[in-house]
């Protein structure tokens, strides 16, 4: 796209100019996570240079400045992903501990034995193992429903196992794996013609496009800050604030209660209920400055612009002899998972990285994905809106060059 301005938005991330063994660093490994603009690490010196103290507790001027920023950034969160209240956003530390808060609050007051939870088969381990973990407690069962050969879900199977015990759908909107885009708000509509609630495991999808949870409807949504161009260590549960208020505390602690004697506790209100002890402060107000940066650029034109990086890396790998892409979904995301011949993954992350280039070689945290394709493991190029089609060609002859010698 020649009018995104990719030059303007690269100046702003420090660590794009580093030398990589002596080469410009490439870094396609998005997916795992995302480098930092300087206005977020900005926001962070900032806040330790001039306005921190512990939030929600003190009456003193840099208490009172900290809260302030703190759910300030609550409020851009909310209206980022278009959450109706500010009650419906959690802070929680990522995406896993989202899944985690879901599963063990609202699963356990909510599911019992001989109860269905359905998956998909392409989702990440932070959306199969808490479900699983629920289930040893509870006795329900874990259905998951299957994906095609170009790592799309089988929606008719999907809708089959839509049953009446189905008590909970989790889906995630995009792999990580893959690249899919799932059909998310078919999947939502057909699981609440049953009155079943649906969660999305939103860690992929909401650095890549616009996400509005109203629109979707979705029950709860989960995302990591740190794929969002923010810092690890905090992340978001949405949830729908009636679901929400029936739900028990995950952790029990400080900010959490209203009122406590040794006799019994009465719990805050929405969202500090689910928000026990001293929070990820910095992180949380650097989220927010995260979200000023994306919004002054547009998800739109993110996502057009990646579009166009993924359709022209796709066509570049699929010249390659000896190169397959795994996840070949109509509706994909800008990831590029493939497997070369007669060349291991691991071996192509370590001699990739010889040439300045970061792509992540593994299972990607999806084994089941990894079994489905008979492969031990994928290369994967993920990419972010700082990336560039020179980049991606700085890629294609890296993976030729290794092809020539090792294939
Ligand atoms: N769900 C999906 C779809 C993910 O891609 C990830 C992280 C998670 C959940 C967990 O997020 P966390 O922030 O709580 O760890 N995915 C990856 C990845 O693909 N490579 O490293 C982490």
């Amino acid at each position: 796209m020649t009018n995104f301005p990719v030059e303007k938005i690269r100046a702003d991330f420090p660590i794009l100019a580093e030398k990589i063994r002596n080469k410009p660093l490439v870094y396609l490994d998005n997916a795992a996570t995302c480098q930092k603009p300087q206005a977020v690490i900005d926001s962070i010196v900032h806040l330790y240079s001039h306005d921190y103290a512990n939030v929600h507790r003190g009456v003193h001027t840099l208490s009172v400045r900290s809260t302030d920023l703190f759910e300030g950034a609550r409020t851009k969160v909310k209206d980022f992903i278009n959450a109706g209240h500010e009650k419906e956003i959690i802070f929680v530390k990522g995406t896993t501990e989202a899944i985690n808060l879901v599963a063990q609050s609202y699963g356990k007051a909510n599911i019992k034995a001989g109860d269905e939870i359905l998956i998909t088969a392409m989702e990440h381990h932070s959306n199969i193992v808490p479900w699983q973990i629920l289930c040893q407690q509870t006795g329900a069962v874990l259905k998951v429903a299957p994906i095609n050969l170009h790592g799309e879900l089988i929606y008719d199977e999907f809708e089959k196992l839509l049953s009446d015990k189905t008590r909970l759908v989790s889906v995630v909107h995009m792999s990580n794996a893959l690249g899919t885009i799932n059909p998310v708000k078919i999947i939502i509509a057909a699981a609440h013609a049953k009155d079943i609630p649906v969660m999305l495991d939103g860690a992929q999808a909401i650095p890549h496009m616009t996400v509005d949870v109203q629109d979707l409807d979705c029950d709860f949504y989960a995302f990591s800050g740190h794929k969002l161009y923010a810092p690890s260590g905090i992340g978001v549960l949405y949830g729908k604030q009636a679901l929400l208020e029936a739900m028990p505390p995950y952790q029990g602690g400080g900010d959490m209660i209203r009122k406590v004697t040794f006799a019994e506790t009465e719990y805050n209100v929405l969202p500090y209920k689910f928000e026990a002890g001293t929070p990820a402060i910095a992180d949380v107000v650097s989220l927010g400055a995260a979200i000023d940066y994306l919004n002054a650029i547009g998800m739109d034109k993110i996502a057009a612009y990646e579009a166009e990086l993924l359709d022209y890396a796709t066509e570049k790998a699929m010249q390659i002899k000896g190169l397959r892409i795994i996840g070949e979904a109509e509706h994909k995301g800008a990831i590029l998972s493939f497997v070369l011949d007669k060349i291991h993954p691991h071996d192509i992350g370590t001699m990739l990285d010889s040439l300045g280039i970061a792509v992540r070689a593994g299972h990607h945290c999806a084994m089941p994905v990894m079994d489905f394709f008979k492969v031990p493991a994928t290369a994967r190029a993920s990419f972010a809106m700082y990336n560039t089609k020179e980049e991606i060609d700085v890629l294609m002859n890296g993976i030729k060059s290794l092809i020539e010698v090792f294939g």
